[in-house]
């Protein structure tokens, strides 16, 4: 009998290739999603590019392909009864909590995007966090946080905390934070309960500050279409890469936001599984809260088109840059070295970002050219100090229209599918 560990956001980008890969190695997995983000795609019109299949589809192909069985749980963090009776039932070695909204653009829509993800994070977490002193109070939190919550300071980022000395005295803090959205506050208040919680009930906690992700393929994804995650390249889900890589497939202009100096952390996807595959094996003692800094290595936007720019070019195709009006608030031009080396002294070896890597992207966007909407994928549809524009209106209303003769169930169970295609034929 393996240890159980519980991935929570399963149904997800990271999570359903993290439920594969802990399966894979002998852990028993429970699954668990209340596929809030389906619904959320649905509101805004958005879809992955690589169609994905549902869940019960997902977990019955892989115990077909290997003979392993991951438990697929449908539950929502923000019901705390059926967290606290799941929490009773499993009593998790480990859960790996990436049940959130993760989009900062989504969080700058309105004040109810705002709103919805603030309470859907910080509640969510604080139930689990109650839900495992309750019931499993031994059970080790790795939790998904995101290097957005540092910001970018004028002086190098630490992992979770800063000694400082102050007026003659010294002491160690938690490194102080200036994120980027409403969703990256949401994730500096998870970190600051976590820490409490860790310091009131000796709870076990690994609060893993991750970069930016990237790639789509791990060796379990590979094995068959219906095992592949999400590829989002909308201006609310797709990040930079994503969107370099499909807006260049696309004929049209690489955005690069502003001048283009916004410099981030960046990881492979199967270097996040590896890492928390880590945090696991070497879990936190009891009363700790570790902070770990998740990437492997850091680019400005500049730097990331000249990377595809570079990668297509070398097989003849020409692509194009366009710096646009930034829609978002933030340094274009700024000091940034994050420290990352705890994952590394724990024995990560990194898969940094090459040729090879931009080839296997350049190539799994160019087999779904067709599912493209171009006004999803070139026009940012939110702005920090406006909030969601005629892009995202048209997109939502639309939805709106189209939800009220869908049924809910259809909805959430359908494959993600090119709802904008549907809506530019009407
Ligand atoms: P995703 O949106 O693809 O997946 C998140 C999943 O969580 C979705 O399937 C959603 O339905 C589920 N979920 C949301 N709220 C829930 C709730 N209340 N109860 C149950 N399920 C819920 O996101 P992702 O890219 O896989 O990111 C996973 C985690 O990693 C997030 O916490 C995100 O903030 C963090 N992260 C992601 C990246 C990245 O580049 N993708 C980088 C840093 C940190
Ligand atoms: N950007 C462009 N052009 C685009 C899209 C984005 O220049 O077409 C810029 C943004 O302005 C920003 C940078 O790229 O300066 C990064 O934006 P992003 O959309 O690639 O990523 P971000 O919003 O930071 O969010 C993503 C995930 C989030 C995670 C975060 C890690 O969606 O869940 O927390 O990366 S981090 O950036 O380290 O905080």
């Amino acid at each position: 009998m393996g240890k159980t560990v519980a991935v929570l956001g399963a149904d997800g980008y990271i999570g359903w290739p993290m439920a594969m890969h802990l399966s894979r190695l002998g852990y028993d997995v429970v699954a668990v999603d209340n596929l809030a983000r389906r619904g959320w795609d649905e509101e805004g019109g958005t879809y992955s590019l690589v169609p994905i299949p549902t869940m019960e589809q997902r977990v019955d192909r892989w115990h077909e392909l290997t003979g392993n069985t991951i438990i697929w749980h449908h539950l929502d963090l923000c019901d705390h009864k059926a967290l606290d009776a799941f929490m009773a039932e499993f009593v998790p070695e480990a859960v790996v909590h990436l049940a959130e909204q993760r989009s900062a653009p989504f969080s700058m829509i309105d004040r109810d995007h705002a709103v919805r993800t603030q309470v859907n994070n910080i509640v969510g977490n604080l139930n689990l966090m109650f839900a495992i002193n309750e019931r499993a109070p031994d059970c080790h939190l790795v939790k998904l946080g995101t290097m957005g919550e540092y910001g970018c300071p004028n002086i190098d980022i630490e992992e979770g905390y800063l000694t400082i000395e102050h007026n003659g005295r010294t002491d160690t803090l938690p490194y102080p934070k200036v994120p980027h959205s409403f969703y990256h506050l949401s994730k500096v208040a998870d970190s600051q309960n976590i820490h409490f919680g860790t310091r009131i009930w000796g709870m076990r906690a690994t609060d893993l500050n991750q970069g930016v992700v990237y790639g789509n393929q791990t060796q379990d994804t590979m094995l068959h279409p219906d095992l592949m995650t999400r590829l989002d390249f909308d201006s609310i889900w797709g990040t930079a890469l994503n969107r370099f890589c499909v807006q260049a497939a696309a004929g049209l202009p690489m955005t690069v936001y502003g001048q283009g100096g916004q410099t981030r952390g960046y990881l492979d996807i199967r270097d996040t599984m590896a890492c928390i595959t880590l945090a696991i094996e070497h879990p936190a003692e009891r009363g700790q809260c570790r902070v770990f800094n998740q990437f492997t290595e850091q680019f400005n936007l500049n730097e990331l088109a000249d990377m595809v720019l570079r990668a297509r070019k070398a097989r003849g195709w020409e692509t194009t840059i366009a710096h646009v009006p930034n829609p978002r608030v933030e340094s274009e031009s700024h000091y940034y070295n994050a420290k990352h080396s705890a994952l590394v002294d724990l024995g990560l070896q990194p898969h940094l970002l090459d040729e090879s890597l931009l080839e296997s992207m350049i190539e799994l966007v160019e087999q779904h050219v067709d599912q493209i909407d171009p006004v999803l994928l070139q026009q940012p549809s939110v702005n920090w100090r406006t909030g969601g524009n005629e892009v995202w209106d048209a997109y939502a209303s639309q939805s709106q229209v189209m939800a009220a003769t869908d049924s809910i169930d259809s909805l959430v169970a359908s494959q993600a599918r090119p709802r904008a295609a549907q809506l530019q034929q009407d």
